[in-house]
């Protein structure tokens, strides 16, 4: 069976659970523990960030490289239109939701979670040692920081990848408008990108993620909550409620001394 490496807050990782849901092929998640879990990615692989694809004895980094890799070997249900115009509009969509929603992403995502402190108590996972949890509740920021999330993330561009974020949605809002898809009426690998990108500026409103079911549907606030940008949100859960399968029909492998706290880079 397919194996993916990853870590369940991953957007990259989302990326690629939602593109083999789209292609219909059933998978085993291996959660990977943040530090000492990437020493083993890195043995494996050369690399050592998530997600990565293993079938049979190849294993795939790089969330672009193994929608590649699926569309070669299992080349039902295309990712990618043959309209060479709408094959170029999908390509170069792609590329824009991974550097700009994906990257900008994680860091709106860290900005609530430090300056909110009910959104960080309602992250931290159910299993995470009592003894942590209210040390994380309790402390400032600066001990998130030392613990390594969000490291480099200063008041300036946290603010930057939140406006360059509030462009990106009124430009989805605005193609979405009298389209049922990016580049046309099907779907392709810019739309699921895009999707699955955006889930930590809103969690998705279904049961896909392994999160408090509360968050369902939470995000960062002006982001998340922003009457503008529902229209994109809403489409976005459509396509979920369409492709994406839910939690229940997929297997989680924690490797050992998994798992830890905020997964989130
Ligand atoms: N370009 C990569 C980005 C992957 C990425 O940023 N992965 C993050 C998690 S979302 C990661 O592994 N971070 C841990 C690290 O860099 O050590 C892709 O598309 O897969």
């Amino acid at each position: 069976m397919i194996e993916l490496y990853q870590f369940e807050l991953s957007q990259y990782s989302e990326k690629v659970r939602l593109l083999l849901d789209y292609k219909g092929l059933r998978y085993r998640k291996i959660e990977v523990t943040p530090g000492i879990g990437q020493v083993e990615l890195f043995r494996l692989t050369g690399q050592k960030q998530v997600p990565v694809l293993k079938d049979g004895s190849r294993y795939i980094a790089d969330s672009t490289e193994i929608a590649r890799y699926l569309d070669f070997q299992y080349p039902d249900r295309p990712l990618v239109p043959r309209d060479p115009k709408q094959k170029g509009l999908c390509l170069m969509m792609e590329e824009w939701a991974d550097e700009s929603i994906g990257t900008k992403g994680r860091k709106a995502l860290f900005s609530a979670i430090t300056s909110n402190q009910n959104f960080r108590k309602s992250l931290l996972p159910t299993t995470t040692p009592d003894l942590l949890k209210s040390l994380l509740e309790g402390v400032p920021n600066d001990v998130l920081k030392f613990l390594g999330v969000g490291v480099g993330y200063t008041p300036d561009v946290v603010k930057s990848a939140i406006a360059d974020l509030r462009q990106d949605l009124e430009a989805l809002t605005l193609l979405l408008a009298d389209s049922p898809y990016l580049t046309g009426d099907e779907p392709c690998l810019a739309d699921l990108a895009v999707a699955s990108l955006s889930i930590l500026l809103k969690f998705p409103d279904g049961p896909y993620l392994n999160l408090p079911a509360t968050l369902r549907g939470k995000g960062v606030p002006g982001l998340a909550d922003n009457p503008n940008y529902e229209p994109f949100f809403t489409w976005r859960d459509r396509l979920y409620a369409r492709f994406r399968k839910p939690l229940i029909s997929t297997t989680t492998t924690p490797s050992p001394g998994a798992p830890t706290s905020i997964q989130i880079d």
